[in-house]
C-alpha cells in the first residue's frame, strides 16, 4: 500500500520509522511518503494560510499550495467518472467535522492501494482543496472522535497505524488480530502471563486448569461484562 502525507510538521511522522509500521517500510509492503507543505509555497515567508472571508476567529489554509502537491501527488487531471474508481487515490482529511473513524473503517481502508492524508492546520483549509481533490480520486473527511486536536497530524497517525497493522504481511502473526477489541463488537478479555501469583495477585484458576473450553467461556464471559461496564453503547449496537 501506498500512503503519502502532506503537513507541515513532517517532525511528527518521524515515529514511523520505528516499530512494526518501521519495518513494513523496510520491508516494501507500506511505501509512506511524507510531504511538506510548505515546499509548495513560493514567497520568502512560505506562507500557507491566510484570514477567513466573512471574517472570524483563526485563519484558513490557503488553497494554492494543496493544489500543487495534489497535483503532484495524484498527476494531471482524469476524466471525472476516472477520479471515483476505486483505482484512483482514496484523499483522507482527518477532521473533527468528519465521518467517524473505527475499526470497520480501518479494515475497509486496509484494502487501498493509495490513501493521501492531507492534515490541516488552523482553523481548517480552504473547501474548495475537497472539490479539487475529488477530481483525482476520492474524498473523506474523517474524524477519530468527538474532541478536538489542533491538526490532522495526530489524527493522521493513528489511522494509519490502525489501517497499517491490517495490510496483510504488517503484524507477523494474522491471528492476533483476531482476538482484540472490537474486532467481534465486545472489548478483549484480560490476559496474564508468567508468574502464577505475583505480589500477592493470582492468575484465575480456570486459564491453569487446560480445560479449553471452560477458558473460552470464561473468556467470552468477560468480554461481555467489560463491555457492559465500560461500553454499554456497543451492547446496545
Ligand atoms: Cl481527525 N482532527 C482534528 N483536528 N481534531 C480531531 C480529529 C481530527 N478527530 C478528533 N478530533
Amino acid at each position: 500500500m501506498r500512503i503519502d502525507v502532506v503537513t507541515i510538521f513532517p517532525a511528527f511522522f518521524d515515529v514511523l520509522e520505528v516499530s512494526l509500521l518501521g519495518k513494513a517500510r523496510g520491508a516494501g509492503i507500506l511505501d509512506v511518503r511524507v510531504h511538506d507543505l510548505r515546499d509548495a509555497t513560493h514567497d520568502r515567508h512560505r506562507t500557507v494560510d491566510d484570514t477567513p472571508y466573512g471574517g472570524g476567529a483563526g485563519m484558513v489554509m490557503k488553497p494554492e499550495p494543496w493544489g500543487e502537491v495534489i497535483d503532484a501527488i495524484a498527476g494531471p487531471a482524469t476524466e471525472p467518472q476516472d477520479a471515483a474508481t476505486d483505482d484512483a487515490p482514496l484523499f483522507i482529511f482527518p477532521s473533527p467535522a468528519g465521518e467517524r473513524f473505527t475499526q470497520a473503517t480501518a479494515r475497509e481502508l486496509a484494502t487501498e492501494q493509495h490513501l493521501v492524508f492531507g492534515c490541516g492546520r488552523y482553523e481548517g483549509i480552504d473547501e474548495r482543496v475537497f472539490a479539487y481533490a475529488s477530481t483525482r480520486g476520492r474524498v473523506r473527511l474523517i474524524s477519530l472522535g468527538d474532541y478536538v486536536l489542533n491538526g490532522g497530524e495526530v489524527a493522521a497517525m493513528a489511522m494509519i497505524e490502525a489501517i497499517g497493522r491490517l495490510v496483510p504481511g504488517v503484524v507477523g502473526n494474522p491471528e492476533s488480530l483476531v482476538e482484540e477489541s472490537h474486532e467481534d463488537g465486545l472489548l478483549e478479555y484480560p490476559s496474564y502471563t508468567k508468574p502464577a501469583s505475583w505480589r500477592g495477585y493470582d492468575v484465575p484458576d480456570v486459564l491453569l486448569s487446560g480445560h479449553h473450553g471452560k477458558v473460552a467461556q470464561w473468556r467470552h464471559d468477560q468480554q461481555v461484562q467489560r463491555t457492559r461496564e465500560r461500553r454499554p453503547d456497543l451492547l446496545a449496537d
